[in-house]
């Protein structure tokens, strides 16, 4: 076995095989020219079928990100007043030393006091999960909920398909009718993308469900403008004409469903004019799509329909309810019994993730650490001790993740990250507008540097990641970092010796042939074309669950139901207009911000609005507003643009705030509210008013 993580054979002069880390469904192969020991070009690998040998522009630009100027090459220490920005460097050693003195000191009164923060900076199991979860279990701090993307979408299809599962990705090159739904997949899902048109040049017929007119909804058939948040409105309303015009597989939901009664007279409440009202669209289309969607699997056309559903649609209170009933429709019609049919959210559940192995939870030694969600950090880092929260915040690791830029509520975030007696270490690649308020930032390696496994959550393959040049400076892969801190807390368990290549061994547990991911990079996981053609949801019942009787035990609705924002669309004399911020083409989150080149393509941070919004408040295109609600106030560059629908204006995210204008970003009025199911983000149940700002703002250069 050669020892992958000392790597004593990274070449000079090589093409090496990688993984995209970014969070996002595509996880694509990567090939980096290497050069006299410096990484040339990252290119898509043309061999690996999901990534067709296309990258994004921001992965494209990777060299350009890890040989930034302003990399962290070393770990350094805060010289100023928190939040300053000004810091001064430190050896290694004295960082470890003393950040471990911290940590320890805090973990005699109580261990649930330090708080691991932590995200899909990297997707990689070994880099987000590995070691880092060993840490935080053996030293029994708080366990964090991460729940700030998926979690209602993930819930609702758990309770109805069974976990995150789905249709593969490659099918729907044969779909003959693809749902977008809550999805700009031109931006954020690229190489789903290239299906669908594979599918739209055979055929097929795209319709793009999207308050905004995206860059996806302008290249699809047709575009259904509704307003956020209605989605489970829309979705019953369709169940209503599968019913009433009798375009149900009324074999397939008898053999393979449960619930059907129920939900069959839950259905009939929602005519189409109900759902209508509430979604804010012409009555004609809801009918229009039932019977495009209805007639698909009629018993000579047999032309699969597809759902992609997506993120967009969950970031509101009723998500996961909404996900639900979407979830329903394939079973309804049987679409399941295709392999081009049925529907795909997240493909993540496919993947035989050894998460005992890697995280280790047994080093929690029968502990029971309290959670914290990650979504409302803003509120429990201002949170005083008592019985209920348990102790109050005292330090904070943050690794993977940038949340003073990415969580709702920024005002308290800032707040509680700026508190005087919080003490905070922050790995990280760059000075983000969180590392500006650590007490210690730590440099870490980059996918280019370091070893990873990857599963993903928009395809089936599992892809290996060789660094293909040494690391930078003195940084460090997260997993020695917590190695190394492990080893200063005086953590002398085995499983902090494994090195990255057990890690990465470890991930799959012998599911996956590990070899062949270190010939060729990736493998792609053995998986029946058409999994619920007979049924075998992997839920108890072995159905498709219409009504689940597990979220009746839980005294919730066993049934989906339309569950409106707690921000609804008009019901604000005071914040009139409905405020979405789905992702910047050019970002990745907030990750690449500070990417010259990408940043130079988004311009600004704009918000788009309708003509008609634009002009009752007299501003202009290029007008500096300031955007404002009871949580706080955002200013932005207007821009009057058909993407904007009459009451919904649009703020593509995730801007750092130092690039933004007078130090803002959208997550200033955002809420810590949380989903219906799985106690999700409602990042996009958010009502503003705007008007013209007064002030003169400026943007960091
Ligand atoms: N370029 C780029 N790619 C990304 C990301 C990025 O930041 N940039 N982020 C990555 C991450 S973390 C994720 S989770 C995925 C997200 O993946 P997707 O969910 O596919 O991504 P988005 O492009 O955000 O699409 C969301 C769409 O939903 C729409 N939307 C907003 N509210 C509603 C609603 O109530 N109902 C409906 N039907 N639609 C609504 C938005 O206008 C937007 O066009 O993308 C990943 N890929
Ligand atoms: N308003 C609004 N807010 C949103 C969203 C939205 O649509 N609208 N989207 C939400 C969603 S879907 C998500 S997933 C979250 C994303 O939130 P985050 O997961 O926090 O994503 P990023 O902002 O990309 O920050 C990731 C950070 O990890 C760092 N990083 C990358 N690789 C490594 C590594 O190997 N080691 C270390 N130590 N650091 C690394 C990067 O430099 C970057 O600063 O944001 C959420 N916030
Ligand atoms: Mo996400």
């Amino acid at each position: 076995m050669t020892d992958l993580t000392e790597n004593p054979g990274l070449s000079l002069n090589a093409v090496v095989r990688g993984a995209c880390p970014h969070d996002c469904p595509d996880t694509c192969s990567l090939l980096t020219t290497v050069q006299a020991g410096v990484a040339t070009r990252v290119q898509g690998n043309p061999d690996h079928p999901q990534t067709g040998g296309v990258l994004c522009n921001k992965v494209s630009r990777y060299t350009e990100r890890s040989y930034h100027p302003e990399r962290l090459l070393q770990p350094l220490r805060r010289a100023g007043p928190r939040g300053s920005g000004q810091f001064e460097p430190v050896s290694w050693d004295e960082a470890l030393r003393d950040i471990a003195a911290r940590l320890s000191a805090i973990a005699a009164r109580d261990p649930q006091a330090i708080v691991p923060y932590s995200y899909a900076g990297t997707m990689g199991l070994v880099q987000a999960e590995g070691m880092a979860a060993r840490f935080f279990n053996r030293l029994g701090a708080s366990l964090l909920d991460r729940s700030i993307c998926s979690a209602a979408g993930g819930e609702g299809l758990t309770q109805t398909l069974g976990g995150k599962v789905g249709m593969r990705v490659e099918f729907f090159a044969e779909s003959k009718l693809i749902l977008i739904w809550g999805s700009n997949s031109i931006a954020s899902n690229l190489h789903f993308w290239r299906y669908a048109q594979q599918a739209k040049r055979n055929g097929a017929r795209l319709i793009c469900i999207d308050p905004r007119r995206s860059e996806t909804a302008e290249k699809c058939h047709e575009h259904i403008a509704l307003l956020p948040g209605t989605d489970g409105a829309l979705a019953l309303a369709l169940m209503h004409e599968l019913i009433a015009h009798d375009w149900l597989d009324h074999d397939y939901i008898a053999q393979h469903t449960l619930g059907w009664q129920a939900l069959r007279a839950r259905a009939l409440q929602w005519t189409p004019e109900r759902a209508a009202a509430i979604c804010g669209v012409p009555v004609e289309q809801i009918k229009t799509l039932a019977r495009d969607y209805g007639q698909s699997m009629g018993q000579r056309q047999r032309q699969p329909a597809a759902i992609r559903l997506n993120y967009g649609m969950q970031r509101v209170r009723g998500g996961g309810n909404a996900s639900r009933a979407i979830a329903c429709l394939p079973a309804l019609i049987g679409a399941w019994r295709h392999r081009a049919g049925g529907l795909l959210l997240s493909s993540s559940g496919a993947f035989p993730v050894d998460k005992a192995a890697l995280q280790r939870p047994d080093l929690l030694a029968g502990r029971k650490p309290r959670t914290i969600n990650m979504i409302t950090i803003g509120n429990d880092l201002l949170a005083p001790a008592s019985a209920v929260f348990g102790p109050k915040i005292e330090a904070l690791i943050v690794y993977n993740s940038n949340p003073v830029a990415v969580a709702p509520e920024s005002g308290k975030v800032v707040q509680g990250f700026a508190r005087k007696d919080l003490f905070t270490v922050v790995l990280e690649h760059f000075q983000t507008d969180t590392a500006d308020y650590a007490d210690y930032i730590l440099p870490a390696t980059t996918q280019l540097e370091h070893w990873d496994v990857h599963g993903a959550y928009g395809h089936t393959d599992v892809l290996l990641n060789r660094p293909a040049i040494a690391p930078q400076g003195q940084a460090r892969p997260n997993s020695q970092i917590f190695r190394d801190l492990a080893a200063h807390m005086g953590f002398n368990d085995a499983c902090f010796l494994d090195n990255d290549e057990t890690l990465c061994r470890k991930a799959f547990a012998g599911k996956v042939d590990f070899n062949a991911l270190l010939d060729k990079g990736f493998a792609t996981l053995s998986l029946p074309e058409a999994p619920y053609a007979n049924g075998n949801f992997p839920t108890l019942s072995g159905k498709c669950e219409f009504f689940s009787a597990r979220l009746a035990a839980q005294g919730l609705d066993g049934l989906p139901e339309h569950v409106p924002n707690y921000e609804t669309a008009g019901s604000s004399a005071l914040y009139p207009l409905a405020m979405i911020s789905p992702p910047a083409r050019n970002f990745l989150n907030s990750t690449f911000v500070n990417v010259k080149s990408l940043r130079s393509m988004e311009g600004e941070p704009v918000l788009e609005m309708h003509s008609a919004d634009a002009d009752a408040r007299g501003v202009k295109t290029g007008d500096v507003v300031r955007v404002f609600n009871q949580r706080g106030d955002y200013v932005v560059r207007a821009e009057v643009s058909t993407r904007a629908r009459p009451g919904v204006v649009n703020s593509l995210g995730v801007w750092w705030r130092k690039f933004g204008l007078a130090g803002t970003n959208v997550n200033q009025l955002t809420s810590q509210h949380l989903t219906d199911l799985g106690r999700g983000p409602v990042f996009y149940d958010c009502l503003v008013e705007v008007s013209l700002a007064t002030a003169p703002a400026t943007q960091a250069a």
